[in-house]
């Protein structure tokens, strides 16, 4: 999910670039402003911490973009394309890394794993807003 200081700052291009380019394929895309309850299901496991209100006041405050991305590890290497949490820490090169400046505003969300994502995606999207499709270049990505 590109957070909402991504949308304002115009690196929506940028940042949908970046996953495509490593060779993953986008099979669901939608631009919402998000509900309070969303968000706080969506960081339900954050629930209590000192920044959870903070953290779901910001991802409330303007529109977000939610993607579904498809291929091989890609849970794994969007973590890495996305970079470490606090900015300082993501190396140069990941998105963070590259345009993140502070930790309360670090411009992407990624599912930290499979199970994850799969909750995600289910609470996320509809089934009807997913699109499975073929790429062709499949075959120069894969063995
Ligand atoms: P992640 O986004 O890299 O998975 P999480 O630990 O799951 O990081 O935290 C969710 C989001 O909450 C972070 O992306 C960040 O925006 C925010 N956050 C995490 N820790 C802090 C903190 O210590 N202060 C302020 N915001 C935080
Ligand atoms: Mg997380």
């Amino acid at each position: 999910m590109i957070k909402p200081d991504g949308v304002q700052r115009h690196l929506v291009g940028e940042i949908i670039s970046r996953f495509e380019a490593k060779g993953f394929t986008l099979v669901g895309l939608k631009m919402m402003k998000v509900s309070r309850e969303l968000a706080e299901q969506h960081y339900d496991v954050h629930k209590g911490k000192s920044f959870f209100s903070s953290l779901v006041d910001f991802i409330i405050s303007a529109p977000v973009i939610a993607m579904i991305w498809e291929g091989e590890n890609v849970v794994a290497a969007a973590r890495k394309i996305i970079g470490a949490t606090d900015p300082i820490n993501a190396e140069p090169g990941s998105i963070r890394g590259d345009f993140g400046v502070s930790i309360g505003r670090n411009l992407i969300h990624g599912s930290d794993a499979i199970e994850t994502a799969r909750r995600e995606i289910e609470l996320w999207f509809k089934e009807e807003e997913l699109v499975g499709w073929e790429p062709v270049r499949q075959s120069w990505l894969y063995e």
